[in-house]
């Protein structure tokens, strides 16, 4: 497929406030890609609902996701920044993508199995055709990279393997796409159980840092994070809590875990986590305050998303009208 510039698109779900997982292992990675590729960074409402949503909340998540996604650095100027259920496109290829995706691949979905148990009240259709939606979202634009935390991977590959199985039924109509999971921050951990990864929907809120907590939250919160008996500041097996401390500290201070046992050599536990508290807290500020400012113009958010919906839009529909010819719709 010939493009200008090669393409990278994510999306974040606003099913709940966004933690520092989110943030460290997708967001902050997605303003890298904005000057050398096209780029299109959603906000997947449509995926959220597959677990039951508080409307006004939802609305309300929607609107800060979009803002944090700014407040992060992404430039609406520069970056094609929307609102998945604006652009219809995503459910018409979503459900031409289903009649190309096999019951047992996605069965074998870890997202869905886990989601399941969770939500073993609301087992619905649209959690199990969660990954051809995604799917969707990201053959739509052609995409050739997908900046996500290391438990995505599983839906990107999934995405390859449906273009592939379109592309050789067809000739070529989707470019393969290739995730990209940054090392560092690729799998943060819940504090309360770090064997768990930190989601925005545990219930535990001292188990997440969410990237709005104020400082003193913060801090609390490391304070109270689960470690081990041991005492001493270095990363090891069986040392899920302090590993965890470790790969968070070093995101946020750019440290490697050599120097930050130096640093802390001979110190405990207490000033570790306090250090840890204290660098997310500063990182974070920032973020914070151009976050807020967004929200207090929502005439603006709306004009973003608007403008962002349409240029989503035109790319979506060049790829959906050449599916649609493809598979034999009279178009
Ligand atoms: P939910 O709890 O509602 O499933 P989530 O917290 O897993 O949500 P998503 O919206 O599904 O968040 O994910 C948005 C992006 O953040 C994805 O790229 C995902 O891989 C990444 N991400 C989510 N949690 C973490 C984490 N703990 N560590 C690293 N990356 C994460
Ligand atoms: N499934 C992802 C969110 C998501 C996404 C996407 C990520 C939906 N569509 C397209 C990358 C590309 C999640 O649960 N984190």
């Amino acid at each position: 497929m010939l493009k200008d510039k090669k393409v990278s698109y994510s999306g974040i779900q606003p099913s709940g406030n966004l933690t520092i997982g989110n943030y460290l292992g997708a967001l902050r990675n997605f303003s890298q890609y904005s000057d050398e590729y096209q780029t299109f960074y959603c906000v997947v409402d449509m995926h959220a609902i597959t677990v039951r949503q508080v409307p006004a909340e939802l609305r309300r998540r929607t609107y800060e996701t979009l803002a944090l996604y700014i407040a992060a650095g992404l430039d609406p100027e520069k970056n094609t920044l929307y609102v998945q259920s604006h652009v219809p496109a995503h459910a018409e290829l979503a459900w031409i993508l289903n009649c190309y995706t096999m019951f047992g691949e996605l069965s074998r979905m870890t997202q869905f199995k886990d989601k399941s148990a969770k939500h073993s009240d609301n087992i619905n259709a649209g959690l199990f055709t969660y990954p051809t939606l995604m799917a969707a979202d990201i053959l739509l634009y052609q995409t050739d990279v997908v900046p996500v935390g290391v438990d995505q991977k599983q839906h990107v590959e999934l995405a390859r393997d449906i273009a592939g199985r379109f592309n050789q039924a067809y000739s070529e109509t989707f470019t393969i796409p290739e995730p990209i999971i940054s090392k560092s921050g690729m799998k943060i951990m819940s504090l309360a159980d770090p064997t768990k990864k930190m989601s925005k929907s545990d219930e535990n809120a001292n188990a997440v840092v969410y990237i709005l907590d104020d400082k003193d939250t913060i801090i609390r919160k490391f304070k109270r994070a689960v470690t081990d008996s041991d005492t001493c500041v270095r990363y090891g097996e069986g040392k899920d809590g302090i590993n965890n401390l470790m790969s968070i500290y070093s995101c946020v201070s750019g440290k490697s875990y050599d120097e930050i046992e130096r640093e802390f050599e001979g110190r405990g536990y207490g000033d570790f986590k306090l250090a840890v508290g204290e660098a997310v807290a500063d990182t974070l500020a920032p973020v914070q305050a151009e976050h807020a400012r967004l929200l207090s113009d929502k005439a603006y958010l709306e004009s973003v998303m608007k403008n962002g919906a349409d240029t989503a839009a035109y790319f979506a529909q060049k790829t959906l009208s050449k599916v649609k010819k493809k598979v034999g719709f009279l178009i």
